[in-house]
């Protein structure tokens, strides 16, 4: 019989040593760390020659990050924790039917996230059958029967839920969507719902278009960079590279974070010790510490600044903008007082900021989840909009929005048709592109499809990559949802904790990674991938597979496809055989897609349209460029509450562990920390490693964890920060934000104990 698995990452062991937390990015220790990473996982010789082939023009797209390449690339365009990607998907493929007959589900689901990614690659389909506590093989064969049989047992396809990480290729991810349409839903949740989701909407709403508007060379242009909740020297290594050389042409750069990372103080590009170069250059000019979701009030004091100072471009504002009075009249309600104590900075630092603002010619602002993953994720990015068209920084040179995106393609699977609520023109294309209907009422996104699992109302939960029990908040709640399923499958490289928490009966289907070689009936085949700034561009695999029973994602869709529709609507195998077809299907049914077979083969390859940038027109219900009115948002914390943010070491991918260390912080061997103010422990009395319990406060609702240990970080008062995803249990469900329904990953209200409270059983 099957024993209940572990929902939790089970608490570490092992023991926390602190450093003290770091000022300077990369460095000799990053090219030793990424070395070291390849050698322990590959060997020398492996790790040179794999290294060799990341984000080169005939080489594979790094699946790191969504960060461009540039026109002239080193020899070794990767970063630390790219190479850390590249060696994980490089392991050996030790995860066998063996494997599972040795370990049962429960065992396996007290292994730690570290130990369960180390077991290696997933060598070949297994199934776990109703009440069976161990998976066994499968043919693929049998595999798709099993999915088809599910998916045609109900006559209602809302049903069926069908689930995108952001690693997916273009035409992998394309068919995927034609299948799932052509199946009958839009229930296309993707880990962009828990991502970037404010983003798309704030800009979508403002400037017409869900992306950024600059490309790399506008960094090259720009007087002043905005850094805003984002921590490129763990996430983004390369975006320091374009940083740098944008501050030795002279731009200045304003980070806002309630964190001083490490990366945006001091940096040295690894590649320069190759060369015996010793400088480091300090990046930001100027840090604004402010309050975890204290952004929209600082925004507001910098539009009143430049509104002092008279930094408007009123020609811009005349010709391609709507609505500027309306958000001044609603600016001059707010006080200093307030933007102070919201935002938690003294005006004359926002002042300072001000002042470099309105003397820049050109603007971008760069920003990620510390935006996003807010209660008013959206609305704060349009105060980001806001700022920046009130002196016309888009659609020209050195200035525009950047929303730097995270999983590799995860802007390219929107592109593409992953998107489960497409607008009418969209669909519109893609019916006359497939030649069959498509469905119009939307379908869930992620925190509605874990509503409907819970009411059960899905029958069969389909994951194209990721690890949805630990992405989703609310780690019991998201598993309790998943066991209500009748069939869970998980197409995976690695091994994680969504393969313990399974529908009834569960598969999980192992598919090539982004570094492997992809062969099908006619021959070799590259895919296509979008980056952060809506470049497309050609990616293939050189590694031998890590076992000979590893299929491709789009041949693995067009398998389930063909099982569970015949051949009908479209060949599905026919596709397969040659990924043009899967492109030429595209030419058709996406907006600037036109001429992509011979584009996408373009060294580099193409931009994808962007009107803002390109010619500073605007789709939006008026025209126009919109400014938008916003009230500033509740952030009052009460006596003895604080709020907790959730964030990513430096020594993992998502739920991804490669290790325990978090460098820049100083943290080592040890992930279950809580960063705390110093003045706020000792108002408790607690010293460093005081062993304490978070419990976060939702609508009347407690949730609780245990066994965290504080260390006293350089964090505004009462602001709390705990490493994702073993934080997730904390993070309610309902808890999400305004219009894109993202969860509030980085806005938990909370308190804490030093010994945990009677009265509150663990669930
Ligand atoms: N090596 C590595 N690379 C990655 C990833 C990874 O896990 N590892 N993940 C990828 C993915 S999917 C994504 S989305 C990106 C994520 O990239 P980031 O957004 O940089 O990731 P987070 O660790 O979530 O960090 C968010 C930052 O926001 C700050 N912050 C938190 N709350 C606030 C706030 O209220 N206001 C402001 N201004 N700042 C705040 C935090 O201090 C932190 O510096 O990285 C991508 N790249
Ligand atoms: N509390 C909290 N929660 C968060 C966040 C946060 O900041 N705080 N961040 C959110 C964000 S920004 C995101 S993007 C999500 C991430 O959510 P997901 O994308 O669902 O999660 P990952 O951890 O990136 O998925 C890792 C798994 O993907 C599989 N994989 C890797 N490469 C491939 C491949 O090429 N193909 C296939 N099919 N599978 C592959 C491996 O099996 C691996 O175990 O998490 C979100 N959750
Ligand atoms: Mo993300």
């Amino acid at each position: 019989m099957r024993k209940a698995a572990e929902a939790r990452t089970p608490e570490d062991r092992t023991p926390l040593k602190l450093k003290k937390p770091k000022s300077k990015a990369a460095g000799i220790p990053a090219v030793t760390s990424s070395a070291l990473h390849g050698i322990k996982k590959m060997g020398l010789a492996k790790t040179a020659r794999t290294l060799r082939m990341v984000n080169q023009k005939e080489g594979f797209d790094c699946p790191g990050c969504a960060w461009p390449d540039p026109e002239h690339r080193t020899s070794f365009e990767f970063c630390e924790n790219g190479a850390k990607a590249v060696a994980d998907e490089a392991m050996k493929a030790n995860v066998t039917p063996q494997f599972f007959a040795k370990h049962s589900i429960q065992e396996l689901s007290k292994m730690s996230d570290y130990q369960l990614n180390s077991s290696g690659r997933i060598a070949s389909p297994v199934y776990l059958g109703k009440g069976s506590s161990h998976y066994e093989a499968i043919s693929w064969d049998e595999a798709f029967e099993k999915i088809a049989l599910h998916l045609n047992a109900t006559n209602d396809p809302d049903r069926s839920v069908f689930y995108t990480s952001g690693r997916t290729s273009n035409e992998a991810a394309f068919l995927y969507q034609a299948f799932v349409r052509a199946y009958g839903t839009n229930n296309l949740p993707d880990c962009s719902n828990m991502c970037h989701e404010s983003s798309g909407k704030g800009l979508g709403q403002t400037i017409g278009i869900g992306k950024g508007t600059v490309s790399l060379d506008d960094f090259n242009h720009a007087d002043v960079i905005m850094v805003i909740g984002q921590n490129p020297g763990t996430n983004h290594p390369r975006m320091l590279t374009a940083l740098r050389d944008a501050k030795e042409r002279g731009a200045q750069i304003i980070h806002v974070n309630p964190l001083p990372e490490a990366g945006l103080s001091r940096f040295k590009h690894p590649q320069d010790y190759m060369k015996a170069n010793m400088k480091t250059t300090t990046l930001a000019d100027l840090h604004l510490p402010v309050r975890i979701g204290g952004d929209a009030a600082l925004m507001k004091g910098l539009i009143k600044h430049q509104l002092r100072l008279n930094a408007v471009d009123e020609s811009f504002i005349n010709d391609k903008t709507h609505g500027f009075q309306t958000m001044i009249g609603q600016l001059e309600s707010v006080d200093w007082e307030t933007i102070e104590a919201d935002s938690g900075l003294r005006r004359e630092q926002i002042e300072e900021a001000g002042s470099l603002l309105a003397h820049s010619k050109a603007t971008i602002a760069c920003w990620a989840m510390g935006l996003t993953q807010h209660r008013n994720g959206v609305a704060v990015i349009q105060e980001v909009v806001n700022l920046l068209l009130m002196n016309g920084h888009v659609g020209r040179p050195g200035a525009g929005f950047c929303p730097v995106r995270g999983h590799s393609n995860v802007q390219g699977d929107r592109t593409v048709g992953i998107w489960e609520a497409p607008p009418e023109a969209f669909i519109e294309r893609m019916e006359h592109g497939l030649g069959f209907p498509i469905p119009r009422h939307h379908g869930y996104d992620v925190v509605n499809a874990i509503q409907a699992m819970l009411d059960g109302l899905v029958d069969v939960f389909f994951c194209m990559g990721g690890n949805f029990l630990s992405a989703a908040p609310d780690t019991d709640q998201t598993a309790n949802a998943l066991r209500n399923i009748g069939l869970t499958v998980q197409v995976s490289t690695k091994l994680n904790r969504s393969h313990l928490i399974t529908g009834k009966e569960a598969l999980i289907l192992p598919c090539l990674g982004r570094t492997e070689r992809d062969v099908q009936s006619s021959g070799p085949q590259f895919v296509s991938v979008e980056n952060s700034m809506g470049q497309v561009h050609r990616s293939r695999g050189g590694l031998p597979p890590a076992s000979h029973d590893l299929k491709s994602e789009p041949w693995i869709v067009a398998r389930m496809a063909e099982a569970t529709l015949g051949n009908q609507p479209l060949e599905w195998m026919n596709l397969v055989d040659d990924y043009d077809h899967i492109r030429s299907l595209m030419e058709k049914s996406l907006a600037g897609f036109a001429d992509y077979n011979v584009r996408v083969r373009t060294p580099g390859g193409f931009p994808l349209p962007n009107p803002p940038r390109d010619s500073q027109t605007f789709a939006t219900p008026t025209g126009k460029a919109q400014f938008t009115t916003h009230a500033l948002p509740d952030v009052s914390v009460g006596d003895g509450q604080y709020v907790l943010m959730t964030m990513r070491s430096h020594d993992q991918y998502n739920t991804t562990i490669y290790g325990l260390h978090d460098r820049y912080r100083g943290i080592h061997g040890h992930r279950r920390v809580l960063f705390m103010n110093a003045d706020d422990m000792v108002q408790r009395g607690w010293k460093t490693r005081q062993n304490v319990s978070i419990m976060s406060h939702f609508n009347g609702e407690t949730r609780k964890a245990d066994n965290w240990l504080v260390v006293p970080y350089d964090i505004p008062k009462q602001n709390l920060a705990a490493y994702f995803p073993e934080a997730n249990s904390l993070v309610p469900l309902h808890s999400t934000a305004d219009v894109s329904n993202t969860p509030t990953s980085k806005w938990i209200i909370c308190t804490l104990s030093s010994t945990p409270p009677s009265d509150l059983e663990e669930e």
